[in-house]
């Protein structure tokens, strides 16, 4: 995973795939047994009534779901809480502005980078820091989107958004529009590239300079 965020992601993706398997096993067990158990056979012509009722049974298949449909949600509500955290200071302060059909990131303390169809931006940040960035639209609803981060999250006009991403690891990474914006929605593509905090402070100088 690219960032702290995305391993949260992946933790509650991971917790939600061994319920769904585990829920998953219990049933098709239960199907297996009752279809090999209750078949009609012709020392067991008569199958049991369908119309049999089992109050504790029922009870059960009741309570067991909503149990456990409250604990997905608590603990995704919990990872949400990380993931949508702001840190109190942040290494980096980044206005990311979307607009048909491109990506200007104007960093607060350093350069403005802007991009083409043809070459991307690229947007730089130091591995193991907390950036800040800040989301807007210029025209109409763009999504950003880095795959690799987990991380997708609407570009609306005329309302600021704010997320904190703390890369992990180095590297470089391909982000998208997600939100289709109109004729050239399919090349509004940027880059994330994460660096050592002494190469970050490397670019900074050289992007900054006239
Ligand atoms: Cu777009």
């Amino acid at each position: 995973m690219g960032s702290s965020q995305a391993a949260a992601l992946a933790e509650d993706w991971r917790i939600f795939t061994f319920a769904a398997l585990a829920v998953a096993l219990l049933v098709w067990g239960l199907i297996i047994y009752a279809a090999l158990r209750f078949r009609k056979t012709s020392a067991n012509p008569e199958p049991r009534s369908q119309k049999d009722a089992n109050v504790p049974l029922e009870i059960a298949w009741t309570v067991a779901p909503l149990l456990l449909v409250i604990a997905l949600f608590a603990w995704t509500y919990h990872i949400e809480t990380e993931v949508e955290a702001h840190a109190a200071v942040h290494a980096v302060d980044v206005g990311v502005n979307a607009y048909r059909w491109g990506w200007t990131f104007a960093y607060v303390h350093g350069p403005t980078v802007d991009g083409t169809p043809n070459k991307p931006p690229e947007i730089v940040l130091p591995v193991g820091k907390t950036a800040a960035l800040r989301l807007t639209s210029s025209d109409v609803v763009h999504s950003f989107w880095i795959p690799d981060m987990l991380f997708k999250r609407d570009a609306t006009p005329g309302r600021a958004t704010a997320f904190d991403l703390t890369p992990t690891k180095e590297g470089t990474y391909l982000g998208r529009c997600a939100e289709f914006c109109g004729l050239n929605h399919a090349t509004m593509a940027f880059r994330l590239r994460v660096v050592s905090p002494a190469a970050y402070q490397r670019w900074l100088k050289h992007a900054a300079a006239p």
